[in-house]
C-alpha cells in the first residue's frame, strides 16, 4: 500500500513524526493482504528469525524461538501516565507523563535505525461495528505485524473506515535494537537494559520499547483493549473486560451468551471452547473470544458484547486433545508458535500435549532435548497464535457487528479452600462485590510467592487502565444504566481435598455449572439461599454421566465461618489500599457479609 493513497492527514503527520524520530530505513505501510503476509514470512525465514513448519503436518504455520529474557509480560515495568499518582492508585505503576516522554524520546530516538517501520492498521472489533474501535501500530518488529495480522482485523479495510478524519488510537513500538550498518541481525531482537509498556490515557496513546513478546508488542491487544480502553469505556459509559465469551445452544434452540472473567491459569480458553459432556447431548457451546469482551448497553436495556480480537494468543502447556480438542483444533493450520519446542519431523511440540513425549526434540532455546533431560520443552508461556475463524465451534456471531446479548457474567479464581463451585449473587452489587474481592492462588507459571491468594479484581488487576476502586463504582453505575442486566455469578474449579488434589475434575464436566447459570437465568432451576449467595443443592446440577458424590459435592460448595471471616479480613485489607476513592456501597455489602456470617454456625452446607 502506498501513502499516497491515505486519506487520514493526521495519521500522515504523525506518522512522519514518529519516523523523523526513530529514523527507520523505510516505512512500509501495511494493507493485511495474504502476499504481505507470505513476503513477510519469507523475509523472516530467509534471516533465520522464523522456522517455517512442515507444510504436511502443519500448514501455513511458523514458529519463533525469543530472547530467553523476553518471554511474558512485563508487569513492572508497565506504566499508566497521568497527571496524578491518584488517578491510577495503588494498583498500577504510575510516572509523570512529561517525565515519561523524556525518557521515551531519548530511547526512541533512532531506535528503529537499519530496520524498517511497518504502519499496521487495525480495527479491534468488527470494522465498522459501532463498539469497535481503530488502532495504528507503528513497530520496527514484522514478528507484530504477522500476528497483529491474526490477532486483529488489519489492514487496508481499516483505513477505508478510518476516512479522512477518523479517530485512531497511536500505538508506536520498538524492540529497541537499531542496527549499525553492516551489523548482522539477532534472531529476537529486543532490549534487555530498557523496557518501557507506556500507556498516556489522556491522549489515547501506547508507546511500547524493548520487548518483542506477546502483550508487550501486540498493542491491540492488554495496552489497547483493555488499559486504554477502560479510560475509554469509564468516559464513554461502556465496560472493557478481561472475558472469555461464550454461546450455549440448548436442544430447543435457546441460545444464551455469558461472558467469564479467569486470572491467568484457570483454563479461560478451556472454558471458552468447552465440549459438553455425552449426558448433554443436544448442547452446542460456542467461541466468541477467549480473552477481552468490550460490552455496551443497548436499547432494550442489556449489554451487548464483541470480541475485539480475532484470534487467540493461548498458551501451549497443557493444552491437548485431553484438555482442548477445540484449541488443538484451531492451530492445526495457518498458526504461529513462540518459544515451545521442534520436532525432528519439523512440527511442534510443548509439555501435556501428548501422554508420551518424543523421543529426542529441540527445546525452545533451540538446545538439544530429551525426555530425562531435566528441562522443560517448552517455556511455560510458550504461545500459539491462531485466527478465531480456525476454531470448529466459532460462533457466527463473533462478526455481528451488534454483538450479542449477554445473560451472565462469571468470575472464577484458582482457590483451594474458601469458595464455593458455584454461587449466584443476589443483585449486582453483591455480584460486583464478589467480582472485586475475587482472587487466586498463585502458580508456578506466574512470577509471585507460591501458594498465596493475590486479590485480582475482575481479573483486571494488571490490566486496569485507572485507580481500581474507580472502576468498580463505573461497575456499579453501569448497574444502573440498565433494566436488563446480567445475573453475575461466582465459580471456583479448584477446591482441593486432604491429599492436595482437586476435588472437581473441571474441563468438560463444567458444563454441568454452566447449564445450571444458564436456568437460573431463565428461573428454569432452584438454588438455596446461603449466607454469601445462592448455591445449587446436589440435586439442582446434572449429574447424569458422572460419578460424583453428594458428599463430594458437599466438600466443594460448603461454606467455613472461620475461613470466610479471615478471607473477609482480607477484603478489608484491599478495600483499605483503595479507600481514597472506594465507593460507599462496597463496604456496605462488605458489612452485610460479615453479618451474615456472624449469625452464621460452624461449616454452611446447600442441602434442601
Ligand atoms: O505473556 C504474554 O505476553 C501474554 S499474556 C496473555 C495472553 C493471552 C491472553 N491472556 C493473557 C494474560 O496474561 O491474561
Ligand atoms: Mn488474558
Amino acid at each position: 500500500m502506498v501513502e499516497a493513497n491515505v486519506k487520514n492527514e493526521a495519521l500522515k503527520q504523525w506518522v512522519k513524526e514518529v519516523a523523523a524520530h526513530t529514523t527507520p530505513d523505510e516505512v512500509i505501510w501495511c494493507d493485511g493482504t495474504q502476499e504481505e503476509y507470505d513476503r513477510l514470512f519469507k523475509e523472516m525465514v530467509d534471516a533465520g528469525m522464523a522456522i517455517k513448519l512442515n507444510e504436511k503436518k502443519r500448514p501455513n504455520s511458523f514458529y519463533f524461538r525469543s530472547d530467553p529474557k523476553d518471554v511474558a509480560r512485563v508487569e513492572d515495568r508497565t506504566y499508566i501516565c497521568t497527571k496524578e499518582p491518584a488517578d491510577v492508585g495503588p494498583t498500577n505503576n504510575w510516572i509523570d507523563p512529561d517525565e515519561m516522554r523524556q525518557t521515551l524520546s531519548g530511547l526512541f530516538k533512532g531506535c528503529m535505525k537499519g530496520r524498517p517501520m511497518y504502519v499496521i492498521p487495525f480495527s479491534m472489533g468488527p470494522i465498522g461495528s459501532p463498539i469497535s474501535h481503530i488502532g495504528i501500530e507503528l513497530t520496527d518488529s514484522p514478528y507484530v505485524v504477522v500476528n497483529m495480522r491474526i490477532m486483529t482485523r488489519m489492514g487496508a479495510a481499516v483505513l477505508d473506515a478510518l476516512g479522512a478524519d477518523g479517530e485512531f488510537v497511536k500505538c508506536v513500538h520498538s524492540v529497541g535494537k537499531p542496527l549499525q550498518p553492516g551489523e548482522e541481525d539477532v534472531k529476537w531482537p529486543c532490549n534487555n537494559d530498557h523496557k518501557y509498556i507506556s500507556h498516556f490515557p489522556d491522549t489515547r496513546e501506547i508507546w511500547s520499547f524493548g520487548s518483542g513478546y506477546g502483550g508487550n508488542a501486540l498493542l491491540g491487544k492488554k495496552c489497547f483493549a483493555l488499559r486504554i480502553a477502560s479510560n475509554m469505556a469509564l468516559e464513554e459509559g461502556w465496560m472493557a473486560e478481561h472475558m472469555l465469551i461464550l454461546g450455549l445452544e440448548a436442544p430447543d434452540g435457546q441460545k444464551d451468551y455469558v461472558a467469564a472473567a479467569f486470572p491467568s491459569a484457570c483454563g479461560k480458553t478451556n472454558f471458552a471452547m468447552l465440549i459438553p459432556p455425552k449426558a448433554f447431548d443436544g448442547y452446542k457451546v460456542s467461541t466468541i473470544g477467549d480473552d477481552i469482551a468490550w460490552i455496551k448497553p443497548s436499547d432494550d436495556g442489556k449489554l451487548y458484547a464483541i470480541n475485539p480480537e480475532s484470534g487467540f494468543f493461548g498458551v501451549c502447556p497443557g493444552t491437548s486433545y485431553d484438555s482442548n480438542p477445540n484449541a488443538m483444533e484451531s492451530i492445526k493450520e495457518n498458526s504461529i508458535f513462540t518459544n515451545v519446542a521442534l520436532t525432528e519431523d519439523g512440527d511442534v511440540w510443548w509439555e501435556e500435549m501428548t501422554d508420551e513425549p518424543p523421543a529426542k526434540l529441540t527445546d525452545w532455546q533451540g538446545n538439544e532435548w530429551t525426555p530425562d533431560c531435566g528441562r522443560p520443552a517448552s517455556h511455560p508461556n510458550a504461545r500459539f497464535t491462531a485466527p478465531i475463524a480456525n476454531c470448529p465451534v466459532a460462533d457466527p456471531a463473533y462478526e455481528d457487528p451488534k454483538g450479542v446479548p449477554i445473560g451472565a457474567f462469571i468470575f472464577g479464581g484458582r482457590r483451594s479452600t474458601t469458595m464455593p463451585l458455584v454461587m449466584e449473587a443476589a443483585n449486582w452489587d453483591q455480584g460486583v462485590y464478589f467480582a472485586a474481592t475475587m482472587g487466586s492462588e498463585t502458580t508456578a507459571a506466574a512470577a509471585h510467592s507460591i501458594g498465596q491468594v493475590r486479590r485480582d479484581p475482575m481479573a483486571m488487576l494488571p490490566f486496569i487502565g485507572y485507580h481500581m476502586a474507580e472502576y468498580w463504582a463505573h461497575w456499579l453505575k453501569m448497574g444502573g444504566k440498565i433494566s436488563n442486566p446480567p445475573k453475575i455469578f461466582s465459580v471456583n474449579w479448584f477446591r482441593k481435598n486432604e491429599d492436595g488434589k482437586f476435588i472437581w475434575p473441571g474441563f468438560g464436566e463444567n458444563m454441568r455449572v454452566l447449564k445450571w447459570i444458564v436456568d437460573r437465568v431463565h428461573n428454569k432451576t432452584s438454588a438455596i439461599e446461603g449466607p454469601l449467595g445462592s448455591v445449587p443443592a446436589y440435586e439442582d446440577i446434572e449429574w447424569e454421566g458422572l460419578d460424583f458424590s453428594k458428599e463430594l459435592y458437599e466438600q466443594i460448595t460448603s461454606i467455613d465461618k472461620k475461613v470466610w471471616m479471615e478471607e473477609v479480613l482480607s477484603h478489608e485489607e484491599l478495600f483499605m489500599r483503595l479507600a481514597d476513592k472506594m465507593p460507599a456501597e462496597m463496604n456496605y455489602m462488605r458489612q452485610l457479609v460479615v453479618s451474615n456470617l456472624t449469625r452464621m454456625q460452624g461449616t454452611w452446607k446447600p442441602v434442601k
